[in-house]
């Protein structure tokens, strides 16, 4: 194993012995989830008419403990670092012989860096529940159409019936899990959650750290990472200044890259994990596909292949992908309106990583339980495309 020591794989024995317990009721509310899910999605029948339960920090935590005790053979749960108020930033690995450093392409995706965009999180425990549930199976009719197999993950209907990707190969499941490694932050930001808003919430004393007193609590995580970060200096008007330097902003940068425990914790595992080729950070919302630069509206060196990437999961989403700015005209405004410190920047810029934004969704946090599904369901195809494109990278 690679991994420095903040990576604490969790073997507390008593702990594990009381989620065992809490457990067994999971299994049984999960697998009634996971099996329930893709026909209410497919059908489009709607019959949950009640409000959808986001989770929160806590039920995510025992649901992926739940998870990982059931599936130690395809998984690890490890705690790459805490927040400010002491809450364990989960990662969980998925593949085959989880415990070993197979140095497989691996992908990694990243929910919540901003606190208050739940789909963000949610996706990916769905997906996360969906792949260790499926891992294994046989293939099987999962319409019941009398079909095997007959509509895979493309975001096409295959066989013209009206329905999208209603009967993907659990074979090919399998065998991404077991050529690839898929590591997955659902919640980077524990403490937004928690607080239901964007930012994390350590406490800031001034904008630039040199008041005795608390002036406000929270960095925007997204604008932490330190890549070309002193750039806005140069150029003020073109990178909203007075936002992301005043700690009262929801897109207060903080005092330096990388002064977060959250973004060190990121930046740590990915630093040790070279193996990653793809990354997706999770967001909400608009239904866009966006890719570095985030600071330029220069075409990064690999544009090519961004754009190929991201097409084909447009295709698998329907969402749009951003090539250049969201003024429509090239070049008028850089990607993201300008904005430093993001992880794709950082991670594409120092670590050469495929980074894609991902902004879910209409509206920030949709509560019909049928637009959830559809999301949640749809990105599962997404992640799975991306896990197999990293195999060729
Ligand atoms: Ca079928
Ligand atoms: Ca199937
Ligand atoms: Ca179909
Ligand atoms: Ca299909
Ligand atoms: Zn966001």
């Amino acid at each position: 194993m690679n991994y420095n020591p903040d990576y604490k794989m969790f073997n507390n024995v008593k702990l594990i012995y009381k989620i065992q317990i809490c457990g067994i009721i999971f299994i049984l509310l999960i697998s009634a989830f996971v099996n329930a899910i893709p026909f209410s999605i497919i059908n489009h029948q709607g019959q949950l008419n009640d409000e959808y339960q986001y989770h929160d920090y806590q039920s995510m935590t025992s649901e992926l403990w739940s998870l990982y005790n059931n599936h130690t053979e395809i998984s690890q749960m490890i705690s790459i670092g805490k927040t400010y108020e002491g809450r364990s930033i989960w990662l969980m690995k998925i593949s085959d012989n989880p415990l070993e450093n197979e140095g497989e392409p691996a992908i990694l995706l990243m929910g919540a860096h901003h606190g208050n965009e739940k789909p963000s999180y949610e996706s990916l425990i769905f997906f996360i529940n969906y792949i260790l549930e499926t891992y294994g199976l046989d293939d099987y009719d999962n319409d019941g159409d009398g079909l095997i197999n007959e509509d895979m993950f493309d975001g096409i209907d295959n066989d013209n019936d009206g329905l999208i990707d209603e009967d993907p190969s659990e074979q090919r499941l399998k065998e991404i899990v077991d050529e690839s490694e898929i590591f997955v932050i659902p919640m980077v930001n524990p403490d937004g959650v928690e607080y239901n808003w964007r930012k994390n919430h350590a406490p800031n004393y001034g904008s630039f750290g040199n008041k005795d007193e608390i002036t406000s609590y929270g960095v925007d995580l997204n604008r932490n990472y330190g890549y070309k970060w002193y750039l806005p200096y140069v150029l003020p008007l073109s990178y909203m200044l007075p936002f992301i330097l005043n700690d009262k902003s929801w897109n207060y940068r903080g005092e330096f890259p990388f002064s977060e425990n959250e973004t060190r914790a990121v930046s740590d595992f990915v630093i040790n994990h070279d193996s990653i080729k793809i990354s997706l950070s999770y967001h909400s919302y608009s239904e866009v596909i966006m890719f570095p630069w985030t600071h330029s509206s220069l075409d990064v060196p690999d544009e090519e292949l961004f754009v190929s990437i991201g097409e084909n999961i447009s295709q698998i989403n329907s969402y749009r992908l951003l090539t250049h700015g969201w003024s429509g005209k090239e070049y008028l405004l850089p990607r993201l309106s300008g904005t430093i410190g993001t992880s794709e920047n950082w991670l594409y810029g120092e670590r050469g990583i495929l980074s894609f934004t991902m902004e879910l969704c209409k509206e920030r946090v949709p509560m019909d339980p049928n637009v959830v599904f559809d999301y949640c369901w749809k990105h599962v195809g997404v992640n799975l495309y991306v896990a197999e494109r990293s195999l060729s990278i």
